[in-house]
């Protein structure tokens, strides 16, 4: 039977790539850092299926031992502080976890099983940044325009350096923007589902976003784990660009979302400078052929499609609640 190990479990790749590997036939083990209140909702309804073990990214022995406990044939790094305007404000931290965890991970590997164990990093089209050529593939330089994108960028180039070095199957797949009814509520996908969901059901009056100009290539996560795990099965280890090679506006997304629920946009979103990045990313748009020649990977999940299944979820999630809480007060 083969064995999976996910650092980033709880988060939303981890809970989908976990459903991906159990219905694979794979025994499950993922790594959840300590929490005075455990954060456990997106795998859930995993309980007793998954094995979890208790490890952080910033402490080298708990990986090691995390590794020899669960002896896992694929090793799939995906935790890491991944909130972009978060690592401006502890850029520090961000690399501890972002970059430097993916050593660690990768020392433990080396030292427990590097023959034996293949493994994924967790790379971001943030990498290309201030974008040096469009689309963007393998081959475009890199540019990074955050403390979370250098951190990515270093954890990028240290896995290429093991598989380099000691000859490891070590991969690094570049995924572009992946949203989901999971994704947490500060991305603005979410942010604008939740808040479109909030104003139709009466619950808000407004919806506060920031550069409404900034491009990117969305595809939905549940397609984008299937490209991880895809990664991992090829004879040779080697990197990927994933991504859907549309390019969409914040804008377009703002609006797609207001008219799911039948209501004009222009007249709730406004716009607050305090959102604005300190540097942005302006366009990002992917070029996937090598990963759909290769891989024979191809999102199923188009755009709109994304954006409606985001904002039912939110209006059947907030309409739940409310019922819950109306007969919870005997209303
Ligand atoms: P999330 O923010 O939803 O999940 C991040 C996960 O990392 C959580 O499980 C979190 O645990 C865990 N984590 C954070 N710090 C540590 C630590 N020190 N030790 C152990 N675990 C830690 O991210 P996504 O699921 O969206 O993304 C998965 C990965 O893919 C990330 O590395 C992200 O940077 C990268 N990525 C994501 C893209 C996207 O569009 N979603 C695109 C490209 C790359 P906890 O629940 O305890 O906070
Ligand atoms: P991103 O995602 O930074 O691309 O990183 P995010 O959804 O946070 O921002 C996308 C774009 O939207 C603009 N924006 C806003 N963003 C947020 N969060 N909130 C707002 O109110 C708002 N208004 C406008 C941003 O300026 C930006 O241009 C995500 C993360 O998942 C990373 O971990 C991952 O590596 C990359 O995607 C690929």
């Amino acid at each position: 039977m083969k064995s999976a190990l996910i650092t980033g479990i709880t988060g939303q790749d981890g809970s989908y790539l976990a459903e991906l590997l159990l219905a694979k036939g794979y025994e499950v083990h993922g790594i959840v850092r300590r929490s005075s209140t455990e954060n456990f909702e997106r795998i859930a309804h995993l309980t007793g299926k998954i094995h979890l073990h208790q490890a952080d990214l910033l402490d080298q022995l708990s990986i090691i031992d995390v590794i020899k406990e669960s002896n896992p044939t694929e090793v799939y790094n995906l935790a890491a502080q991944s909130f972009v305007p978060t690592s401006w404000k502890q850029p520090v931290l961000t690399g501890e976890f972002t970059a430097i965890g993916v050593t660690r991970v990768l020392e433990a590997i080396k030292l427990l099983g590097r023959d034996r164990i293949r493994f994924y990093q967790a790379s971001s089209s943030e990498m290309f940044g201030k974008v040096q050529a469009v689309p963007q593939g393998e081959d475009t330089p890199f540019y990074p325009r955050s403390p979370y994108g250098v951190a990515k960028l270093y954890g990028h180039w240290i896995t290429i350096n093991y598989r380099e070095s000691y000859n490891m199957y070590c991969v690094s797949g570049i995924l572009f923007n992946h949203e989901s009814p999971r994704r947490g509520r500060e991305f603005v996908t979410r942010k604008v589902t939740d808040g479109v969901a909030r104003i139709k059901l009466g619950l808000a009056k407004e919806l506060r976003l920031g550069n409404m100009d900034a491009k990117r290539d969305w595809g939905f996560a549940g397609d984008y784990v299937r490209a991880m795990w895809l990664m991992l099965q090829q004879d040779k280890p080697d990197d990927y660009v994933i991504a859907t090679g549309e390019t969409h506006t914040v804008r377009s997304l703002v609006e797609l979302a207001f008219q799911a629920v039948g209501l004009d946009w222009q007249k709730y979103v406004v716009t607050d400078p305090a959102l604005v990045r300190p540097a942005e990313v302006d366009l990002l748009i992917g070029d996937p052929k090598k990963a759909n020649t290769h891989l024979k990977w191809k999102p199923e999940v188009t755009f709109p499609q994304l954006v409606k299944m985001m904002v039912d979820e939110d209006l059947k999630r907030l309409t739940q609640t409310a019922t819950t809480d109306l007969r919870a007060r005997g209303i």
